[in-house]
C-alpha cells in the first residue's frame, strides 16, 4: 500500500517573496489534503540537523544558513503516492531544469533557493513530519 503522507516547507526564500499563498493554493489544487501546518523560523542547529544527509556536502554551510535565514512554513500532506507526487508537483532541485508549471520553476530563484522542500522517501517523510509536529498538531484520521 502507497505511504500517503509527505512533509514540506515553503522555504525563506519563498516566504519573503510573498509566495506562500500561491505555493499553498498550487498545492491543495494538486490534490494535497492539509493536515498539519506551522509558520516558524529555524535556527541553526535544527537546520543542520534537518540537512543532516547533506553534512558532507560542500554546499551545506550555505544551505544552513540560508534555511536559517527567515520564517518558513512547515506542513504535513496527504495525497494517494504523496511523496512521488509532489516531487512532480515541485520539479527538479535546479529551478532551470524544472518542468514548466513546477512550484520551483515558478517560484524558485536558485539551486539554493529553490522555494519548496519535498521528502524523498516515506521513511523520510514520516522522520520530517515527526520533527516539527507533535501527533497532538496533525489533524486525526479517525475524526
Ligand atoms: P529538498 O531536500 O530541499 O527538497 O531539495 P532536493 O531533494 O531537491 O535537493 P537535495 O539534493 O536534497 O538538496 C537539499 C537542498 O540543498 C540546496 N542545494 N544547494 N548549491 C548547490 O549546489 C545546492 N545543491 C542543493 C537546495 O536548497 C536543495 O533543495
Ligand atoms: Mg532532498
Amino acid at each position: 500500500m502507497n505511504t500517503i503522507t509527505t512533509f514540506t516547507m515553503i522555504k525563506p526564500d519563498a516566504v519573503r517573496a510573498g509566495h506562500i499563498g500561491a505555493i499553498l493554493d498550487d498545492i491543495i489544487k494538486a490534490g494535497f489534503k492539509l493536515v498539519a501546518i506551522k509558520y516558524m523560523q529555524l535556527n541553526q542547529d535544527t537546520a543542520g540537523i534537518f540537512y543532516q544527509v547533506h553534512k558532507e556536502r560542500p554546499f551545506f554551510k550555505d544551505l544552513v544558513t540560508f534555511m536559517s535565514s527567515g520564517p518558513i512554513v512547515a506542513a504535513v500532506l496527504e495525497k494517494e503516492n504523496a511523496v512521488e507526487d509532489f516531487r512532480k508537483l515541485i520539479g527538479a532541485t535546479d529551478p532551470s531544469k524544472a518542468e514548466p508549471g513546477t512550484i520551483r520553476a515558478k517560484y524558485a530563484s536558485s539551486i539554493q533557493e529553490n522555494a519548496v522542500h519535498g521528502s524523498d522517501s516515506n521513511e523520510n517523510a514520516d522522520i520530517e513530519a515527526s520533527f516539527f509536529f507533535s501527533g497532538l498538531e496533525r489533524h486525526p484520521d479517525f475524526l
